[in-house]
């Protein structure tokens, strides 16, 4: 069988995920290739070391450049923090390797756009973390939609709360820096459910948004007897209008206690309606209008059955999977697509209009105004 080895910058956010896929694809998955996890690149030459070892990779790098230059190397995947995504994927590219890129894709519209620019020139498959397309429940809400199952689109309604940073003493991390993570809640969860609406409705026209800090100012990891200043959003709240005429709301905060990673998506149609919650992942509710006026409403659609996309290479019908499979599922499409010579979505061309989407709310609440995307 054929091999594609791999280069992973960064491992300390999402690169063990990453990292515990990328050993188990073909394990389950009937890829066209193998994948070699052949070197690991972090700048702290023992901690990386020891990371390797533990994750499974054969060798380690203290500089991105050398994984980049190494002509061994067949795929670079990163799992850096936002402000170094565009030069890694940039010099990816221009070497000829295949990009896997977490999200959001990059800092700026202009910064995804050289992007996007870098993987057309090069001719090489680029795709965006956005595990979340994966899950089971949301690939089978796409299937139901293309179908038409739902008819003409009318609402999109999704929230994703998280609850890590309400204390006020947590400290100062980069995720709260813009000149590191670009955006705060807005780029690291917000971008999840944007995607979501893009790859469920359609593009977006124009939105209606609010970005709100409320703590602004954290004790400093390094010395948490000084603090500085929050540079980023707490929270973000979207009005949105499709192109297709569907409407939306949109929440995403870091700050809902009691919410750990809580996602919840409701599309209503002219036809029916969808329902996902991610604490119950493997459950899609359906309502179908067309149902007996005494039989109507919600049906849960346990998606584990072997006719469902993905689960049917996992196990016997029945048994649930977890958030760790959907960066199996979204690994196994990137390999088929490096095999084929094909793009696979999320491309960076979707990571470009998400961060147009994510540039226009900053606009629209700096503006106060409504703002096309
Ligand atoms: C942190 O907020 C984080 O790990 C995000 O970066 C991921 O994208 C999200 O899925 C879970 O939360």
């Amino acid at each position: 069988m054929k091999s594609l080895r791999i280069g992973m910058i960064g491992y300390k956010f999402m690169g063990r995920t990453h990292s515990n896929a990328w050993r188990q694809v073909d394990k389950f998955f009937d890829v066209p290739a193998r994948p070699v996890l052949k070197t690991l690149a972090g700048r702290d030459a023992a901690a990386v070391k020891e990371a390797a070892s533990q994750l499974g990779w054969e060798g380690t790098a203290t500089r991105w450049q050398d994984v980049v230059a190494d002509p061994e190397i067949d795929i670079i995947d990163i799992n850096t923090a936002n402000d170094t995504h565009a030069e890694i994927a940039i010099a990816a590219a221009k070497a000829g390797k295949h990009v896997l890129c977490e999200k959001p894709l990059a800092m700026t519209v202009e910064e995804a756009q050289g992007m996007v620019d870098a993987v057309k020139a090069a001719g090489v498959v680029n795709m965006v973390c956005h595990n979340y397309r994966r899950i089971p429940a949301i690939a089978q809400a796409k299937k139901m939609i293309e179908a038409g199952d739902l008819g003409r689109i009318f609402h999109y309604r999704a929230r994703y709360l998280q609850d890590w940073i309400v204390d006020p003493n947590f400290p100062l991390v980069w995720r709260l820096q813009s000149k590191i993570a670009g955006s705060g809640t807005h780029g690291d969860i917000n971008a999840h459910i944007i995607d979501l609406g893009r790859y469920l409705v359609g593009e977006l026209d124009e939105v209606n948004g609010h970005l709100e800090t409320f703590i602004k100012e954290r004790p400093l990891p390094e010395d948490p007897t000084k603090t500085g200043e929050v540079t980023v959003d707490d929270a973000a709240i979207t009005l949105a209008r499709f192109k297709n005429g569907a409407i939306g709301v949109l929440e995403a905060s870091r700050f809902a206690l009691g919410r750990k990673n809580h996602i919840q998506l409701e599309i209503n149609g002219s036809k029916g309606s969808l329902v996902f919650d991610f604490e119950d992942m493997n459950r899609l509710k359906y309502y179908n209008e067309a149902d007996p006026a005494d039989r109507r409403g919600y049906r849960d659609i346990l998606v584990t059955e072997g006719v469902h996309p993905y689960v049917g290479s996992w196990w016997p019908p029945g048994h649930i999977i977890g958030y760790e499979h959907t960066f199996v599922h979204t690994i196994a499409d990137f390999i088929r697509a490096v095999v084929d010579g094909k793009p696979v979505h999320p491309t960076f061309e979707d990571g470009l209009e998400d961060q147009k989407v994510l540039a226009a709310v900053e606009q629209s609440s700096k503006t106060r105004s409504w703002v096309k995307v």
